[in-house]
């Protein structure tokens, strides 16, 4: 007989076999890359309802401007089965209109929402209660005054659920709407069927038929329906066990192919543009727990998998499966972010890239992978681990290109936890900011990179290599000043896009940090302006030595040399078109206002011919970096056309970290030279030349 001491050690040991990780092999083939994911993938769907009561919506409401905001660009759709129920009028919401009546003024809301979120908006239509006219009126009000953020239009609410309907029906009532909007505005982008099913029998064959209307195919999708409506033995009935299934994966991967084949011929794109866990409005302790986050980023990869053009997430208010909760506490608005709307700013390193094959090996833990790869070249592998019990023992073989690895989780303590939720170590804050961390250093060997996901946990690993490119932003010239703006070129930088959302630069940045050592061997951390995973822009610190300066990245580094003046001048995106202003002067002083230096209106920017004249004066201001180092106007000059020309001023422009100006007057001589080039010297640095045009 066992002791007692010998039984405790053998649970103990049976209990530790069980924690032991279990292995999940994952190799990656970065040769085949598939269709690039939108940087609009992501979107929310909203009842048309909430947009008839002051509190539905709370477009005024800066935190929730912010949560929406900080997920990138996006879709606001508008619609679910209160559309088919609302009635349309022309007007201003008082306290006296109706619930039931959507008036334009719920319109300007949206509208003006969108704009400062930068989402476009996907405007549902009426079709099951309202008249062809009546749509047509409400969709032109739509388009008259939010064309700009408008994304298109979706007529009816999952019509494959109208009770009676026929396929024949629909076509006929929908092919009547669509002429009635058209006919007042030609060009309404006009998207369909937002069926709740049926992809076989309803949306193909209504693809083939009206797809040349199309701009969007669009589908509704719930894996998930709610006990006992779908009863605890089906396998689509809502639980944590079903949610994160291979079977619910594989219904969602079978429905997105689905979706790829029907719009493959037409060559038009599809978006799941109402989507979530379960219907019904989702399910307490399945839809609105951290389950359902690792459940969101499994589903997003999956029909990105698929070229999907992206989702939008059905929720609103404080219903279980909405992304972001908004409610009122005592007449006052709160905002809450929920587990799902952890996954969708997971997804954010996903925006961009294209999905890449991979192989996992995995015989005993419930975990998939995906491997995405950038327009740099960094890869980008997410591992969700949905195993209830079982941590893996995760080992990666990007391929060789990859020589430095990280890492950022999405963990929580269980798979109900409802709010303790990290993402990159950080919460969505009370403010609704999200701060992500520095990530954590992936060891690799040989080739393989391995580490630890917990059971009912997520990883993103971010592979690239080791070497830095470093350039002055402005130009691309590779020498660099104190102050001035630099870029650092690489792969596999950090996990996410973002921009310094203020004009005092930090030094730490969705996680990542730059430092430079100069000539002298002094180490300091760069300010920094704007990171990506494939190119950090950053302020070259003050008090740099000149010589020869190392900039190091998390992983990565490289060389730059750094002298007092690094004379760069800004164009407009990839071209050499000078990023410039101009005014024009009467010859007795009198400012006669801007004069264009460039034309983007086509969507290449070319430079804006400036007329020269006898009867006026046109002062040119460059913008660049790098310049303000020599203060001496005398070692400054400027070159336009061969012309030599002399400098008014060059220095700081005053409003930005690092950001410099130069004044010119251009001489009169130049009158009908036509495009032109534009250099700066100073000390002996030439600048990198760029155009203007004067005629
Ligand atoms: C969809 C409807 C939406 C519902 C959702 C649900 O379009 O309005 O809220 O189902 O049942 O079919 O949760």
């Amino acid at each position: 007989m066992m002791g007692k001491f010998a039984v405790l050690a053998a649970l103990a040991l049976a209990a530790r076999a069980q924690n032991t990780p279990l292995p999940v092999l994952i190799s990656v083939n970065t040769s085949l890359p598939g269709a690039t994911i939108p940087q609009d993938f992501l979107g929310l769907s909203f009842e048309t309802g909430s947009l008839t009561s002051a509190t539905g919506f709370p477009a005024e409401n800066t935190q929730f401007l912010q949560m929406v905001s900080q997920l990138g660009l996006g879709w606001l759709r508008f619609g679910g089965n209160s559309v088919d129920k609302t009635a349309w009028a022309r007007g201003q919401r008082t306290s006296a209109s109706s619930s039931a009546t959507l008036m334009s003024s719920d319109v300007d809301r949206v509208i003006a929402y969108a704009r400062a979120t930068g989402w476009r908006v996907l405007w549902g239509l009426n079709l099951k209660s309202s008249d062809a006219n009546t749509a047509a009126d409400e969709a032109d009000y739509v388009q008259q005054n939010g064309g700009d953020v408008l994304a298109g239009f979706e007529i009816g609410n999952e019509p494959d659920l109208y009770s009676g309907i026929t396929l024949v029906n629909f076509e006929t009532n929908w092919k009547s709407f669509a002429d009635a909007i058209q006919a007042i505005n030609p060009k309404a982008i006009l998207t369909g069927p937002a069926d709740a099913g049926n992809i076989s029998t309803w949306t193909g064959p209504f693809v083939n038929t009206e797809g040349s209307r199309l701009a969007l195919v669009t589908q509704h999708f719930y894996p998930l329906g709610p006990p006992p409506t779908v009863p605890a033995s089906q396998p689509n009935s809502a639980s944590i066990p079903n949610l994160l299934s291979a079977n619910t994966r594989g219904t969602a991967d079978s429905a997105a192919q689905s979706l790829q084949t029907i719009t493959a011929k037409p060559a038009l794109p599809w978006r799941m543009a109402e989507t979530n866990s379960c219907y019904n409005g989702g399910y307490e302790g399945v839809s609105n727990v951290f389950a359902s986050a690792l459940w969101g980023v499994d589903y997003m990869l999956t029909l990105a998998g698929h070229a999907s053009a992206g989702l939008n997430f059905h929720g609103g208010g404080t219903g279980l499966y909405t992304p972001i909760a908004t409610g009122t506490t005592g007449g006052v608005t709160t905002i809450a972010a929920r587990p799902l709307y952890y996954a969708m700013l997971l997804f954010g390193a996903a925006l961009g890239t294209r999905v890449v094959p991979v192989t996992v090996n995995s015989s005993r833990v419930n975990a998939t992978a995906y491997g995405l790869l950038d327009a740099a070249g960094g890869l980008r592998v997410f591992v969700i681990n949905k195993d209830s019990q079982f941590d893996a023992a995760v080992q990666i073989t990007p391929g060789s290109a990859y020589t430095q690895a990280t890492a950022i989780r999405l963990a929580a303590p269980s798979l109900t936890e409802k709010t303790a939720i990290t993402l990159a170590g950080a919460s969505v804050a009370a403010d609704g900011t999200w701060t992500p961390q520095a990530p954590e250093t992936v060891q690799g060997s040989g080739g393989t990179f391995n580490l630890t996901v917990p059971a009912g946990t997520a990883a993103v690993v971010g592979f690239g290599g080791t070497k830095l490119g470093i350039g002055n932003t402005a130009g691309g010239n590779t020498l660099v000043a104190p102050v001035s703006m630099a870029s650092a070129y690489g792969t596999g930088l950090g996990f996410f896009a973002r921009s310094t959302p203020t004009v005092s630069l930090p030094t730490t940045l969705a996680g990542v940090s730059a430092t430079v050592v100069d000539a002298a061997g002094v180490s300091r951390a760069a300010p920094l302006i704007y990171v990506s995973p494939s190119q950090v822009n950053f302020q070259v610190p003050d008090g740099t030595a000149p010589g020869t300066a190392t900039v190091t990245l998390g992983g990565a580094s490289g060389t730059v040399q750094v002298a007092p003046v690094a004379p760069g001048l800004f164009t407009l995106g990839a071209t050499t078109v000078a990023a410039a202003t101009a005014e024009r002067y009467s010859l007795g002083g009198t400012d006669l206002g801007p004069v264009p230096v460039f034309d983007c209106s086509s969507g290449t920017c070319t430079p804006a011919p400036i007329a020269l004249d006898s009867q006026s004066n046109v002062f040119l201001t460059l913008y660049g970096t790098g310049i303000r180092g020599e203060t001496n106007l005398a070692n400054v000059s400027a070159t336009i056309g061969g012309v030599s020309v002399p400098v008014q001023y060059a220095g700081a422009q005053g409003q930005y970290p690092g950001f410099d100006q130069v004044n010119v007057q251009l001489p009169g001589q130049l009158h009908g030279a036509g495009t032109v080039n534009v250099v700066l010297g100073i000390d002996g640095q030439a600048s990198n030349s760029v155009q203007i045009a004067v005629k």
